[in-house]
């Protein structure tokens, strides 16, 4: 398994980041914390509907997001907020999708980002559409595609790795492989040794990196990228990591995981590694850390305010997503939703 950074903070090899750099992607990791804290706080006052927090898997998706392009394409999962947010997608988006608002699911023209795929595995398919298009296009875009373990088992998954590497797309494939699925262990959701070992039998490059190490994400992703955008189609890569807290605010962990585990992996954690580096090569003091949180929490706070000062939205916005023109079911149930 690559990795870079070791837990109490030493480093193994070059890292590919300036200090300066470094300092950034921690900046952006203690704000996708205070994102993940502030959301599922927010589902407890029963002011978002179920959320699905990250907490732990920050460094896989701020290290992918940072090798990607501003105009390369991201499409991820329920749980890939830091990833989306890190790519372009507004926090406020974010949060107004998950109070139900249609209109958190439609990001700015200029960000290259789908929003938050709920269904397993299906997103896969689209990326590979995307980077398949941008290819017969001519331009150098790649699309990134994130998912857990458990989506690995799905149809779509074949569908996508086989018809990636047959086409030659530039695809990257980032399997976050957090343990679990629900509640079921990665151990028993497939029995070959590594998910990254998978990508042989489609005929593409497959790399183990640790999760939870920022740098050697960003690494491994880069390469990925690298090869991708210079015409040598697509790649697997399986982050191993290790999902702190529920699956869900609707998931109760201690029902089919015993929480020593949880409780050692925390020792793993990917924000306190980056903190000890930095403390080392002399890029880190409390004070820089209180502001740190500061400016993060005045961020998530304001995006909170703005997506719950969004005017109700009206019955069209709800129907008016799929299709350029209404099919006729979909007229028809507006129509009758309007006459209730
Ligand atoms: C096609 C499909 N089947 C089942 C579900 C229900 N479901 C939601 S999340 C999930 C587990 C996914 O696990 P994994 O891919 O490992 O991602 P993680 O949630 O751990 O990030 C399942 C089965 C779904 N949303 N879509």
């Amino acid at each position: 398994m690559f990795s870079l950074i070791n837990p109490d903070g030493t480093v193994r090899d070059r890292l590919p980041v300036t200090l300066e750099e470094m300092r950034g992607l921690y900046a952006d990791m203690v704000e996708a914390r205070a994102y993940d804290h502030k959301c599922m706080a927010l589902q407890r006052q029963g002011r978002l509907a179920t959320y699905a927090p990250f907490e732990g898997q920050e460094a896989s998706q701020i290290g992918a997001a940072a090798a990607l392009r501003a105009d390369d394409w991201v499409a991820g999962t329920y749980r890939d907020a830091a990833l989306m947010w890190r790519s372009g997608y507004p926090w406020r988006l974010l949060i107004a999708g998950r109070t139900g608002d249609e209109r958190g699911g439609s990001p700015p023209d200029d960000v290259n980002v789908l929003p938050p795929s709920i269904t397993v595995g299906g997103h896969m398919i689209h990326a590979v559409g995307l980077a398949w298009a941008e290819a017969l296009k001519g331009s150098d875009r790649v699309a990134l595609t994130s998912f857990g373990d458990g989506a690995t088992s799905e149809g779509d998954f074949h569908e996508a790795m086989n018809f990636a590497a047959v086409y030659g797309t530039p695809t990257v494939f980032l399997c976050q492989n957090n343990g679990f699925a629900i509640s079921y262990p990665r151990s028993e959701q497939t029995i070959s040794e590594s998910i990254a070992m998978k990508a042989d039998g489609y005929g593409m490059p497959g790399v183990q990196v640790d999760g939870n190490d920022v740098a050697a994400v960003l690494t491994v992703t880069r390469e990925a990228i690298d090869l991708a955008r210079k015409g040598g189609g697509p790649s697997l890569i399986e982050a191993v990591t290790y999902r702190l807290g529920p699956h869900t605010t609707a998931d109760d962990p201690g029902r089919y995981r015993d929480e020593d585990e949880a409780l050692a992996w925390r020792e793993r954690d990917p924000l306190q590694r980056v903190r000890l580096l930095l403390e080392r090569a002399g890029g880190w003091a409390p004070d820089w850390q209180e502001e740190l949180e500061t400016k993060a929490t005045t961020r998530i706070e304001e995006a909170v305010a703005e997506a719950e000062a969004l005017p109700e939205p009206n019955l069209e916005e709800m129907f008016g997503r799929m299709y350029e023109e209404p099919t006729g079911p979909l007229q028809d149930q507006l129509d009758e939703a309007g006459n209730e």
